[in-house]
């Protein structure tokens, strides 16, 4: 077990962005930990303001942030709100990078995307190659977001010393995830597809693009421990990726759902949806050598999430 250099014990620890899916996960991660932790809802402070956000890490004072807080979507999202991917992001991610800065934050993480790397980068991405090509079109506006928060997190260590430290998690699912059609990810749409298909008795789900992209998928508990050993172990001025290092394509992935939701009709293309990026797969080397690997295998973690997702359609 790798020694922990930064203790949480005792600390004042914001969750910014604890109404999402990690938000909510970290909380949640964050009860057995001994610290105190402190969220603020969007209605009071808006975090795209920065008077906002500055008057209230002044008053509150947080030791710690895990900045998790974002404009988040699928392919579909991404590719047709550039705008809002954009400016939401940039505008969070300048604002509480330099309030954290000023009212004297000790240690802050912050969240990017593994869509931060090129579009054709070598398989396994590793952390080197971020920079190093063009990025994919459907999200490039979510990526170069994501680039400058890491950017800033570098830039504030470099000039000020800053312990700010930015984590790049892979495709990310589970209990409190977007199942609206218009701005999920595909786990989350397969199952909505898939539970409704078998509802209505339908013969067939649509799947978009080819089903041949390969994506890596990483339970949002498991993404939240890993922030929190990251937040603990890992004082650096690279990002750091957060993965399990194992990949599968869409079409294989959505085989899994429907036999999770028991949906025994077919799958059909629809090729007038975009694919994405071909390949998405984290090397994962650096986090395994800080101790930490992902324990939650894929059909155990969508389980779940169907079970979730169920309550939710009940309730
Ligand atoms: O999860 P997803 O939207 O995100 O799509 P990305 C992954 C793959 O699943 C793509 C396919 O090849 C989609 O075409 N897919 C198939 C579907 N059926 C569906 C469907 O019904 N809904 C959705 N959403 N996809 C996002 C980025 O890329 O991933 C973000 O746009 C971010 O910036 C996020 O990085 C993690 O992996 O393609």
């Amino acid at each position: 077990m790798t020694e922990a250099v930064f203790d949480l014990s005792g600390r004042r620890v914001w969750v910014a962005g604890h109404a999402g899916m990690v938000g909510a996960a970290l909380c949640r991660r964050l009860d057995s930990e001994d610290c105190e932790v402190i969220t603020v809802d969007r209605a009071t402070v808006d975090l795209r303001r920065q008077a906002d956000v500055e008057a209230w890490m002044a008053e509150t004072r947080p030791a710690v942030v895990f900045l998790t807080a974002a404009t988040v979507g699928g392919i579909l999202a991404n590719d047709t709100r550039p705008a809002d991917f954009l400016y939401d992001n940039l505008a969070i991610e300048a604002n509480v990078i330099h309030a954290a800065y000023t009212s004297g934050v000790e240690k802050l993480l912050l969240l990017g995307s593994s869509c931060i790397y090129p579009r054709e980068a070598p398989q396994p991405m590793t952390e080197d190659a971020l920079l190093s090509g063009a990025l994919e079109p459907t999200n490039e506006w979510y990526a170069v977001a994501k680039i400058a928060g890491i950017k800033l997190c570098q830039a504030y260590r470099r000039q000020h010393g800053c312990d700010f430290i930015a984590a790049m998690p892979t495709n990310l699912y589970g209990p409190g995830d977007t199942f609206d059609l218009a701005a999920s990810h595909v786990v989350p749409a397969l199952m909505a597809k898939a539970h409704q298909a078998k509802t209505d008795g339908a013969l067939e789900i649509e799947i978009w693009g080819s089903g041949t992209p390969r994506r890596e998928f990483l339970f949002v508990d498991d993404a939240a421990d890993a922030l929190v050993h990251v937040m603990r172990c890992y004082s650096n001025e690279q990002h750091i990726n957060v993965g399990t290092g194992e990949d599968l394509t869409i079409d294989a992935l959505a085989k899994m759902i429907c036999e999770v939701v028991g949906f025994e009709g077919d799958c059909r293309y629809d090729a007038s949806k975009p694919d994405g990026t071909p390949r998405k797969l984290l090397d994962v080397s650096r986090l395994a050598a800080l101790g930490w690997t992902a324990s939650t295998p894929l059909r155990t973690g969508l389980a779940q999430t169907y079970d979730w997702y169920k309550a939710q359609c009940a309730a």
